[in-house]
C-alpha cells in the first residue's frame, strides 16, 4: 500500500459496511492521518450520488440530448457530460482538498478559485465516460485518480501536478452507473467494491477485496475496427475466437463504455484492448482519465495492464489530453495478446 495516502490499511470490512465507515475505519489505522484523504473520498461519493441520481432521471428530466458544443477531443458534448463535470468540480473545489483538477472535458488544468484552501491533493477524472451510451439507456461511469500534489504546499497546483505517471497514483476509482450503482476503488493494495442502494443513500460494501481471474473467456475489443488494425491485432482476434485443443473460442463482449467493459472484466477476467489503428495511431483512450487509473486498478486486483510494450502505470504523461492503446485484464489473457501483438 501507498504511504503517500493519509489513509491506513484497507484490511477486511464486513460485507455491508458503509463506504463512510469503511473510510473513517482506515484513517483511524493510520496515527497520523489527517481526514485529507478520508475528505476528499466523500466529496467524489457525493458528486458520485449526485450524477447518479440525474443519470437513472435522464429520460424523465429532459435532460437528453446534445448541448451542439464540441470537446477538445472534437467529440460533441451531451449535457449529462457537462452537468457531471459541473456536479465534480463544484463539490470538490471548495473542500480544501486538492489544488488543481484535469477533466477529460475541459482543455486547460482547471484552477482552484482563490478564496478556496489549496489541498495536497490532485484529482482527475472522466466525468461521465462512455456517455454514446447515454440516449440508450446502456451502462455509463465516472472514472477518477488521485495523486499528490509535486508543487509546494500552500500555493496554486500545476500542469506538472497533472503530468505524474500512474504508478504515482494514491488512489483510483470508477463509479458505475448500471443495472445497479458501484462503487470500486484501491489505493493500491486491494480493490474493493460498493453498492449504492437508493432508498438508504449509501454505498454499502459488496465486493471486497476484488481478485481478477488469472484468465478469462472474454475478450472485449471493438472489432468494427478489424480492418484498421495492425496485423498482430488481426491474428490475435482470429487466434482468440477460434477454438483449438488447448482452449475453447472466447465470447466477445463490447459495451463502448470502459467503465462497463472493464467492471466485467475485474469481475469476470478476460481482456480489454483498444489498439491503435490508421484512424488512431497513438491509440484513442485517454491516458490521465482512463487508462492509467484503470491500469492501477486492474494492477490492483492482480492483473495487467500494457500499452502493447510498456507498463501503462510507467508511461510518463507529456500532454493531458495524451492517448495511449490498451491491453488490459487477466494476467496469462494480456501476455497472449502481447505475444500477438508485439512479439
Ligand atoms: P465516450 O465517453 O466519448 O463515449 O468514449 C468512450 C470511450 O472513451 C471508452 O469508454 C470506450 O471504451 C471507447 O471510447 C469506445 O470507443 P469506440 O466507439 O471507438 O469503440
Amino acid at each position: 500500500m501507498s504511504s503517500r495516502v493519509s489513509i491506513g490499511p484497507a484490511e477486511t470490512s464486513p460485507v455491508g459496511t458503509t463506504l463512510e465507515r469503511h473510510l473513517l475505519d482506515r484513517q483511524r489505522r493510520m496515527a497520523e492521518a489527517t481526514g485529507d484523504f478520508t475528505g476528499l473520498f466523500q466529496q467524489i461519493t457525493l458528486a458520485a450520488k449526485i450524477i447518479g441520481s440525474r443519470v437513472s432521471k435522464a429520460g424523465l428530466s429532459g435532460i437528453l440530448g446534445r448541448t451542439g458544443a464540441t470537446n477538445v477531443q472534437g467529440e460533441q458534448v451531451q449535457k449529462l457530460d457537462d452537468f457531471a463535470n459541473t456536479t465534480i468540480v463544484s463539490t470538490v473545489e471548495a473542500g480544501g482538498h486538492v489544488c488543481v483538477m484535469g477533466s477529460e472535458e475541459v482543455e486547460e488544468p482547471i484552477a482552484i478559485p482563490a478564496q478556496y484552501p489549496q489541498g495536497k491533493y490532485v484529482l482527475q477524472f472522466d466525468p461521465l465516460d462512455g456517455s454514446g451510451n447515454i440516449d440508450i439507456n446502456a451502462s455509463i461511469g465516472t472514472i477518477f485518480s488521485i495523486h499528490r500534489r509535486l508543487s509546494p504546499e500552500g500555493g496554486p497546483g500545476s500542469l506538472g501536478d497533472l503530468l505524474q505517471p500512474g504508478r504515482d497514483i494514491v488512489a483510483a476509482g470508477y463509479i458505475v452507473y448500471g443495472s445497479s450503482n458501484m462503487l470500486v476503488y484501491s489505493t493500491g493494495d486491494q480493490v474493493d467494491g460498493f453498492t449504492y442502494d437508493p432508498g438508504v443513500g449509501e454505498f454499502f460494501l459488496s465486493h471486497p477485496k476484488i481478485r481478477i481471474p488469472k484468465r478469462g473467456g472474454i475478450y472485449s475489443i471493438n472489432e468494427g475496427n478489424y480492418h484498421s488494425w495492425d496485423e498482430g491485432i488481426r491474428n490475435w482476434v482470429d487466434w482468440i475466437k477460434t477454438p483449438s485443443e488447448t482452449k475453447p473460442a472466447y465470447r466477445l463482449r463490447y459495451i463502448g463504455a470502459m467503465v462497463a467493459d472493464l467492471h466485467r472484466t475485474l469481475l469476470r477476467g478476460g481482456i480489454f484492448v483498444y489498439p491503435s489503428d490508421t484512424k488512431n495511431r497513438k491509440g484513442k483512450l485517454r491516458l490521465l482519465y482512463e487508462a492509467s487509473p484503470m491500469a492501477f486498478l486492474v494492477e490492483a486486483s492482480g492483473g495487467t495492464a500494457s500499452d502493447g510494450k510498456n507498463r501503462i502505470l510507467d508511461i510518463e504523461p507529456t500532454a493531458l489530453h495524451q492517448r495511449t492503446p490498451v491491453f488490459i485484464g487477466s494476467p496469462d489473457d494480456v501476455a497472449d495478446a502481447l505475444r500477438f501483438a508485439a512479439p
